[in-house]
């Protein structure tokens, strides 16, 4: 999975990738500060793998991965061409899902105002849309006047999303264009899922600011600075800080059940004595396309797939055990895969 990290220079987005990678990023604040953008591949913490890993005690362990990607510059289609956007775009536009950093923090004589903010942002994901999508139309109807055909669909789901966005909308707000496939190659900013990251000043009173955004934007409130000095830690003496300072979960493990839970992910699990590795998913994959995401080779000659849940297996003494118990079933190609399976495929090559 890879999530983008966006917001207003200044919102403290460099100090909350520091805190969800554990990296030490120059934070540079108003500054604008290097261009380039910083990127960090983490694990996905995740005691299921912990326990399957102590159970097995394979040569490799691989749990799931997130890329962050910091961009450096601004969203901003005021920005000349050739310049910062077009260079974070093209960080953004592959990104799965965006964090969008909100100051919920004082700067001097500049008290913070999250709303206005999010509001201003999302102004500018929808007007680099509208320019991409007016541009492709554009195109489109000059190939339709030289007798090219273009696909009809894709022809109308542009114009639908031009409508949308002339009237402000994100394209997240409707779920066929931001889903649609044949939209996909665009990118659009404004169809990615969001979070919205409410970065909280170390003393603020967390939860009073009322921040009114659509539903389909869920706020996560974090103290992005604090946060970042506990990732710098060993994970003993952060936790010493965190009961001390009352914080619950570490903002990581917040910002990563969202992100699941907004792109509807969930996690299978390999197991044996070379590897226990976890594969990430889309919420009701079939079994034959599940095993696709492992190798392209087992969806073709797949058989059936071997299942028992993650909580079955662990709380038996062994797999032959669970075996016996009659916990592990035999699926067939159309079996959709549940969150914490243990799979074992059966194919033939
Ligand atoms: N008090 C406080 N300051 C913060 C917090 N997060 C960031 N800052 C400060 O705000 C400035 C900008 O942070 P930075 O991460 O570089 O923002 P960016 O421009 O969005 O990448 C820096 O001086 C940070 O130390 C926070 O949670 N609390
Ligand atoms: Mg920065």
């Amino acid at each position: 999975m890879k999530i983008g990290i966006v917001g207003l220079p200044g919102s403290g987005k460099t100090t909350v990738f520091n805190a969800l990678t554990g990296r030490k990023a120059e934070v540079s604040g108003y500054t604008g500060g290097k261009r380039e953008p910083n990127l960090a591949v983490v694990s996905v913490p995740d005691d299921r793998i912990e326990k399957l890993a102590d159970r097995y005690h394979p040569k490799k362990v691989t749990p799931a991965q997130i890329t962050y990607v910091d961009v450096a510059g601004e969203v901003s289609v005021r920005e000349e061409k050739g310049s910062a956007l077009e260079e974070t775009l093209r960080h953004l536009r592959p990104a799965d899902a965006l964090l969008i950093v909100l100051r919920n923090f004082e700067y001097p004589g500049e008290p913070p105002d999250p709303q206005t903010e999010i509001e201003a942002l999302d102004a500018e994901f929808v007007l680099t849309d509208l320019i991409s999508v007016e541009k492709r139309l554009e195109r489109l109807e000059k190939d339709a006047s030289k007798g090219k055909k273009s696909d009809p669909m894709e022809l109308e789901l542009l114009r639908r999303a031009r409508d949308l966005l002339n009237a402000g909308t994100p394209l997240r707000s409707d779920t066929e264009i931001a889903r649609s496939p044949l939209l996909k190659g665009y990118a659009f900013l404004s169809a990615k899922p969001c979070i919205a990251v409410l970065n909280s000043g170390d003393d603020s009173d967390m939860g009073t600011v009322s921040l009114s955004l659509p539903a389909d934007v869920p706020v996560v409130e974090v103290k992005g600075r604090l946060e970042m000095e506990l990732a710098q830690l060993s994970p003993e003496e952060a936790d010493v800080f965190r009961q001390d300072f009352a914080l619950d979960m570490p903002a990581t493990m917040r910002i990563i059940q969202e992100s699941y839970r907004l792109l509807g992910l969930i996690s299978f699990f390999t197991v044996g004595e070379d590897e226990v590795r976890a594969w990430t998913i889309p919420t009701g994959t079939q079994a034959q396309k599940a095993a696709g995401v492992i190798h392209s080779d087992i969806e073709k000659g797949f058989i059936r797939a071997e299942v028992i849940s993650c909580d079955d297996l662990l709380a038996s003494r062994s797999y032959a055990d669970a075996q016996r118990a009659g916990k592990v079933r035999l699926e067939g190609k159309e079996y959709p895969v549940r969150d914490g399976d243990v799979i074992n495929f059966r194919f033939n090559v």
